[in-house]
């Protein structure tokens, strides 16, 4: 049955046509003609590259966002399963008074925020609240100190050793963010069983200087090589809204894509303004610009999980699910970030039921897996109770 047209139109009848017929497709070459050859090389792949130039990383940027987000929702699915979220627990283990002048935080002595610095938090404290976020369906806890780096900490750094053997005794993966590591605090970490390593970049090397300036680019680098060669997972992303531009935004993953191994986990933040800070009256990025370097991020960096971090407060459900789409495969969830608020276990578990996504096993991603059959073999040895997820996982 067709409806009347609309008296305007009466007469004019090649207007009129059946919905239920397609009258036209797109032609290929219109089709070709917006995705740049970096990414229809992408999109075939099978295995991540570390040669990208900074040009090809831009023509994925820029590529059309609804194209973008299709082929990074293609690229997803052929290195994830696009269902799988893996959910993740932050604790803020040293509150405040930090010796670095990193403009967006709310942690730096040099910015009256008007946080209390506190003394780091007793090793009993830190497992309950681990335990508390596994019943809670966290299967990774990350844990974060105000530090500048772990020089002269040595009781600290033995606190932070028994928290990560005590939670990967509990089956769930690890991850912490100290500032600064040497090489010898990288192997004791690894021994002590941690997964992984958490330290930005932030953004590109020539936007870095101008949100801080107590310590270098490089130096950030060399934390994650010893993070690296220690045989730790490197947990590294950036901040967007900082006043950066595209091009920065590019120059960020651009970076990643082209160490020797990518980061096993590419956190996404958004600045969250913290009043008192350089960046305190800073307004959200648009969240275009959000969905296209997580979808930017998915394409150059195809094994790696995505992990919308800071600011996910402040996006609706569906730019969320958006986001999922188009590639990230992580958040974090529970009472709190580190000083700011943060999605809570509840509603993440209702959204994922709502739209078909479900919470990531500990150690799924495959890259993970070898490492569990490393700890399982008896690296650590307080493995005893969920023993039976890792294994799961190992199988997998
Ligand atoms: N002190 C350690 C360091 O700097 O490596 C660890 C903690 S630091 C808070 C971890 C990361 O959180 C920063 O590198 C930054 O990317 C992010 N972050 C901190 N404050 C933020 C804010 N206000 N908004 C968004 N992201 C923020
Ligand atoms: C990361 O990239 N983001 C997390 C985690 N790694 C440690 C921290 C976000 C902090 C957000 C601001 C706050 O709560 O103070
Ligand atoms: Fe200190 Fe880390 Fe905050 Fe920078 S981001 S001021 S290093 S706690």
């Amino acid at each position: 049955m067709s409806l009347p047209l609309p008296r305007t139109l009466r007469g004019t009848l090649l207007l009129r046509r059946s919905y239920g017929t397609v009258h036209s497709t797109p032609s290929a070459g219109a089709l070709a003609s917006r995705i740049p050859a970096a990414l229809r090389e992408a999109t075939a792949a099978t295995a991540p590259r570390t040669n990208w130039t900074r040009e090809e990383v831009q023509q994925i940027y820029e590529t059309p966002l609804n194209d973008l987000t299709y082929a990074a929702a293609a690229i997803h699915r052929r290195f994830h399963d696009p269902a799988a979220i893996q959910m993740c627990t932050l604790m803020n283990i040293k509150t405040g008074g930090c010796s670095e002048d990193c403009s967006y935080c709310a942690q730096s002595s040099r910015y009256d925020t008007g946080l209390k610095a506190t003394k780091m938090s007793p090793v009993d404290e830190v497992l309950a609240a681990a335990r508390t976020a596994k019943a809670n369906g966290s299967t990774r806890f990350c844990m974060g100190a105000a530090w500048r780096d772990m020089r002269g900490r040595k009781t600290s750094l033995k606190n932070v050793k028994s928290m990560v053997s005590g939670i990967r005794g509990m089956g769930m993966e690890v991850c912490v963010t100290l500032g600064m590591i040497d090489e010898n605090q990288a192997k004791e970490l690894k021994d002590a069983g941690l997964t992984a390593y958490n330290h930005n970049l932030d953004t590109s090397r020539e936007f870095y200087p101008s949100i801080i300036t107590t310590r270098s680019y490089d130096e950030r680098l060399r934390t994650l090589q010893n993070v690296r060669d220690a045989g730790i997972n490197v947990c590294s992303g950036g901040i967007l809204g900082l006043g950066e531009k595209d091009e920065d935004r590019v120059g960020l993953i651009h970076t990643m894509g082209s160490l020797e191994k990518h980061p096993e986990s590419f956190p996404v933040n958004a600045l969250v303004p913290i009043p008192g800070t350089p960046l305190g009256e800073r307004k959200m990025i648009s969240f275009d610009k959000i969905l296209r370097t997580v979808a930017t991020a998915r394409i150059v960096l195809p094994a790696t999980i995505v992990r919308l971090a800071a600011g996910r407060i402040s996006l609706s459900e569906e730019q969320q699910v958006q986001c999922f789409q188009a590639g990230a495969n992580a958040v974090f969830t529970g009472e709190k970030m580190l000083t700011t608020d943060c999605n809570g276990w509840d509603e993440d578990r209702a959204m994922f039921g709502k739209w078909g996504f479900y919470p990531m096993k500990s150690f799924e991603a495959e890259h993970l897996v070898e490492e569990a059959k490393e700890f399982e073999q008896g690296k650590v040895e307080e493995v005893v109770e969920e023993k039976s997820t890792a294994q799961d996982a190992v199988r997998a």
